[in-house]
């Protein structure tokens, strides 16, 4: 069997340490491409210098053209810029919106049958932008973010109960904003339905760092967002698509109709396999969740019809 092309636009901390990873994992061999000459190079070569200690035959290979997409199996996207303290995702929105375009162009014409997973923010509208300019099938642009969350509030769920964080299955839906929706009866803890350990008061403190999480690392950073857990969660999903896994995770997935919304990204569980997206599974809410959820969406429409005017004009 061939070995699979992974790309990743965009070579920075996200890119760097998804390069690694899967150098580790050797799902295929890797492309590294950013706009800087040079720094994915470096990498590249780091990496692929520390191929022996790391027991791997991976290929990693830097680039700064992005004709070195072509015939790629996955590309991940995380190319843009990130926030710096004080700035909302939505602030990024015009800046990375014309580097999407252009990744999104250059998958068109060189890399048409790929899976593509998108990073950057604001996350929704970026796939969403990543879903028009390429004209790929909507089951094979995707959004990383539900993974990362649901992930957050599993390792905080984890972390207040004492238990392991790999024991612990955890649901967030919605826009990858301060809006995101953490469900209560959807959190497992080794099975054990989470009502039954701890009180809604509780996880509504829990719920509240979650939304929060992204900022709180920023924060503490000051020179950038998180970069470790989102690229492991991007793995996740490249992981689930190139060994057809059907894996069931949350992703920015575009909605025809489910929980009520059409053409619009937003985080809901999906199963994960070859087809990309292959099936999204709608669960059963309260009236309470409903409406959080309903108020997410709402959040990303905004910024997806910004993109339409721009699109159009
Ligand atoms: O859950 C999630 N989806 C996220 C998203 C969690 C954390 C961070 N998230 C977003 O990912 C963040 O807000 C950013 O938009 C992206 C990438 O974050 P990262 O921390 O990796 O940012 P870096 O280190 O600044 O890397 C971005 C790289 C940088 O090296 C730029 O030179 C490059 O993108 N860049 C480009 N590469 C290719 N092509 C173009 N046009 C380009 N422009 C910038």
């Amino acid at each position: 069997m061939a070995r699979k092309k992974i790309a990743l636009v965009g070579a920075g901390q996200i890119g760097g340490t998804i390069a690694l990873v899967l150098a580790q994992k050797q799902l295929g061999d890797v492309v590294l491409i950013d706009v800087v000459e040079g720094m994915p190079q470096g990498k590249a070569l780091d990496i692929m210098e520390g191929r022996l200690p790391l027991n791997t035959g991976t290929i990693i290979t830097g680039s700064s053209d992005f004709n070195d997409i072509a015939g790629s199996d996955v590309v991940i996207v995380t190319a843009g810029v990130p926030r710096k303290p004080g700035m909302t995702r939505d602030d990024l929105l015009s800046i990375n919106f014309d580097i999407i375009k252009k990744v999104g162009e250059m998958i068109k014409k060189t890399a048409p049958n790929a899976f593509v997973i998108v990073v950057t923010n604001p996350l929704d509208a970026m796939v969403y932008a990543m879903q028009k300019v390429s004209g790929l099938p909507p089951e094979k642009v995707v959004g990383m973010a539900g993974v990362l969350d649901s992930s957050r509030l599993a390792c905080f769920v984890a972390m207040e109960l004492g238990v392991s964080a790999d024991d612990v299955q955890a649901t967030v839906l919605g826009g990858h904003g301060p809006t995101m929706v953490s469900l209560y009866n959807f959190v497992s803890v080794g099975g054990i339905p989470l009502p039954q350990l701890m009180s809604k008061e509780k996880f509504d403190e829990l719920s509240v760092r979650t939304a929060e999480a992204g900022t709180e690392i920023v924060n503490l950073l000051k020179t950038g967002s998180a970069y470790y857990s989102p690229a492991v969660c991007s793995i996740r999903m490249a992981e689930a698509y190139l060994l057809d896994k059907k894996s069931v995770l949350t992703c920015a997935a575009l909605l025809t109709g489910q929980y009520g919304f059409k053409d619009l990204y937003c985080g809901v569980p999906v199963v994960m396999g070859a087809g990309g997206v292959e099936k999204i599974l709608e669960i059963q809410m309260n009236d309470e969740e409903k409406a959080a959820f309903a108020k997410s969406a709402g959040a990303v429409k905004e910024l997806v019809d910004w993109i339409d005017a721009k699109m159009k004009g």
